[in-house]
């Protein structure tokens, strides 16, 4: 019996769509190609990851015991601002740490906190590793709102950040930490005689071994930043950074680097809506919770001068500039773009986002995951424009 035309088409219709629907299910919440545009096709992480080329301290190699006054560990510590409730988060990290990096090289930590730590964090922190734990309180006139700072013109704007669900937009000690590590924390005496810091949080996670030391790395490459992971910044939070920038760049065109990040900042085709939003900047950022750098590089006089403007104009509390795209401007406009580093080997995640490569070294992340969690979490990812203006260096 023939079938009319209509019923036929229909049918085929609905073979298509089947076909579609199981092709999309089988892609699954990180597939790799559905998500991943401009300019990445395939998520580099999928490719087996090793270590970076060229030679690296092993500990086997080299003395790293914990209490060994010449030791060969360089000039560098493991730092972190925190709060004493956030001990138990805090012992989380530094387990995992310890267990896939630090137990090796024993660097220092360094904690920082806005009120003294209580006894039980100290011991607490002491026990968790072999290696020196140092206790530090930040100055009072590093934490201390400003004095040029309108309180109530503070209030005002924060009122309109959280009428647009900008979360901590009143919070003040949110405004105060961003302020302090975007660029006070190089300015704290504990870290005067330490040129490299790899700054930890509280509750993050590390999933893969790393046999060689990332400080020694990060200088014998002449590393000024490396990062792990690169997100788009909610532009309600930042509107007049980019303008601010501009405006120190024009005074102090000769601070700019001969090889910058200005292609990336600016980009403009991605998420056309936030480099609107961004007045300029696209808000693809370096997330700084995780970041290994070089204190003399913040110690610059660019960085400094940059800084201090950028405090004068009153946006780390009428806006909620966060340390992430203040670092990451200040990286891209006055570094060389050849001296940053992706660590695409250390296996990371801070709630939702993780780096996590192919790597027989790692466990506990499946390799290419970015996110976890709902699906639109995807397109906060802004490696695709880092990777095609900068690179995957
Ligand atoms: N001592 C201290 N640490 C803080 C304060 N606010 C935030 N931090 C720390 O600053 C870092 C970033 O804060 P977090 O709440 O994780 O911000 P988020 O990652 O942006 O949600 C974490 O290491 C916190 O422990 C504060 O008021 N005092
Ligand atoms: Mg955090």
């Amino acid at each position: 019996m023939a079938i009319a035309r209509p019923i036929r088409m229909l049918g085929a219709t609905c073979i298509l769509l089947a076909l579609f629907l199981v092709f999309q299910i089988h892609q699954g919440p990180n597939g790799s190609s559905s998500k991943l545009t401009y300019g990445m096709s395939r998520d580099p992480l999928l490719d087996p990851t090793g270590e970076p080329a060229g030679e690296l301290w092993r500990a086997e190699d080299h003395n790293y015991a914990p209490d060994s006054a010449k030791s060969d560990r360089t000039n560098a510590a493991l730092i972190s601002l925190v709060r004493n409730e956030e001990l138990h988060d805090l012992l989380s990290t530094m387990k995992d740490l310890e267990r896939t990096w630090n137990n090796k090289f024993n660097y220092p930590y360094i904690f920082f906190n806005d009120v003294p730590f209580t006894e039980e964090f100290k011991r607490e922190t002491q026990a968790a590793t072999k290696a020196k734990v140092q206790f530090e309180l930040v100055p009072k006139e590093h934490w201390e709102v400003p004095s040029w700072i309108d309180m109530a013109l503070f209030k005002e704007s924060a009122q309109l950040l959280e009428d647009q669900n900008i979360q901590y937009a009143s919070k003040i000690s949110y405004h105060q930490m961003c302020r302090w590590n975007s660029g006070l924390f190089y300015k704290h005496p504990a870290l005067e005689k330490y040129r490299y810091y790899w700054r930890i949080e509280p509750n993050v996670r590390f999933f893969c071994n790393v046999d060689y030391d990332v400080f020694r790395y990060m200088e014998d490459h002449n590393k000024t930043y490396g990062f792990t992971i690169s997100l788009y910044d909610a532009p309600q939070t930042i509107p007049s950074l980019w303008p601010e920038t501009r405006a120190f760049l024009a005074a102090n065109p000769s601070y700019l680097s001969d090889n910058n990040m200005w292609d990336w900042i600016t980009e403009d085709q991605a998420r056309p809506e936030h480099t609107q939003g961004g007045n300029g900047y696209s808000t693809c950022h370096f997330w700084s919770n995780f970041e290994i750098g070089d204190l003399d590089f913040f110690r610059s006089e660019q960085y400094d001068a940059y800084f201090q403007h950028l405090d004068r104009a009153g946006g780390f509390f009428y806006e909620r500039w966060g340390d992430a795209p203040v670092h990451s401007l200040g990286v891209g406009l006055f570094a060389d773009s050849n001296n940053v580093h992706w660590f695409r080997d250390i296996g990371y995640n801070h709630i939702p986002f993780y780096n996590c490569p192919n790597s027989p070294k790692c466990s506990g992340c499946e390799a290419g995951q970015f996110f976890a969690g709902a699906d639109f979490l995807a397109k906060e990812d802004c490696r695709p424009s880092y990777f095609k203006y900068v690179g995957t260096h």
